[in-house]
């Protein structure tokens, strides 16, 4: 039986709004520890990194005056050691699980996960998360990880964000509806395997899945799967802290997570942008529960 290490990264450093840093206590609260047994794993809680709160932070403190990225240095420090804790976690032989907080986690993430390896990585999200600090709308690291972890723009020389095992060849995008214009060019431009809505519309959530899979998972040690529960539509996961219509639904999520099960190629996995405050009776956070036991092999019978 694989054991399976939930550690916890609550923070709101990337995010435009509050919140998110309650994501980990809402996720474990909706019962993520018996989803996990209930898919033949073992459950192990790390507990929580320790996350000062923003408002005791300057969101502009020690990012380089040109650059657009609120609390970078936080940010950094988070990754930092989430990095450490899911590359010990994989030193063990035990499969890493990280609950945000905010998406600017998964550089953490993805650097821990890439140390020791080649991997590849699916992102399962409304947005690319492809801008860097001269592109982005926001100044929010969230709408950035995937950007950083790949040393783009601005990135190439942070030592502290980029995945040395992850290129682009690797990188399957599922779900796209809200992307930036400079994300668009890249994404037109780049190596990415890039699926839309649209295309889970034409070919379904199936077809679409098992190929992002398979890119992420060719030639490499294995996959990080990245999960945003703004994937889902906002009438599944109301949760979020940035909603967009039009999203994959209950069914879709489940179908596509059964997929990662069957890939056998998981790594590393993320639940990201839960925002308690923002849910109707946590029903959001009971969903991410629900769809990482579905990653992690749970069946009906
Ligand atoms: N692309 C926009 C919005 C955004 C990205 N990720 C989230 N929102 N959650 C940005 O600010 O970069
Ligand atoms: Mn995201
Ligand atoms: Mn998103």
């Amino acid at each position: 039986m694989s054991t399976v290490r939930i550690i916890g990264a609550p923070t709101d450093y990337g995010a435009n709004r509050r919140g998110v840093d309650m994501g980990p206590s809402a996720i474990r609260y909706a019962g993520l520890a018996d989803q996990l047994t209930s898919a033949g794993v073992d459950p192990v809680d790390a507990g929580d990194l320790v996350v000062p709160r923003a408002e005791e932070r300057d969101p502009d403190a020690d990012a380089p005056s040109e650059w657009n990225a609120k609390f970078l240095r936080e940010t950094a420090d988070v990754c930092r050691r989430l990095a450490e804790e899911v590359d010990e976690t994989l030193a063990a032989g035990n499969v890493p699980l990280a609950l945000g907080g905010d998406h600017s986690i998964a550089i953490g993430s993805l650097v821990g996960s890439a140390r020791d390896a080649e991997i590849g990585a699916v992102w399962f999200d409304a947005h690319a998360d492809l801008n860097t600090p001269s592109t982005t709308p926001s100044g929010n690291v969230h709408g950035m990880p995937l950007a950083a972890a790949l040393g783009l723009g601005e990135f190439a020389d942070t030592e502290w964000a980029n995945a040395s095992g992850l290129s682009p060849e690797n990188v399957a995008l599922v779900g796209l509806r809200s992307v930036d214009g400079a994300e668009a060019d890249l994404l037109r431009e780049g190596d990415f395997a890039v699926y839309t809505m649209s295309d889970i519309d034409e070919r379904g959530i199936t077809a679409v899945t098992e190929e992002a899979m398979a890119t992420a998972a060719a030639g490499v040690d294995g996959v990080h799967v990245s999960l945003d529960l703004d994937w889902l539509d906002p009438n599944e996961a109301p949760g979020v802290g940035t909603p967009v219509r039009g999203g994959v639904t209950y069914r879709e999520a489940h179908s596509a997570m059964e997929i990662v099960d069957e890939t056998a190629s998981l790594r590393s996995m993320e639940l990201v942008e839960v925002n308690p405050t923002l849910d109707q009776h946590n029903e959001t956070a009971e969903l991410a529960t629900e769809l990482a036991a579905s990653a992690f092999g749970k069946r009906v019978i």
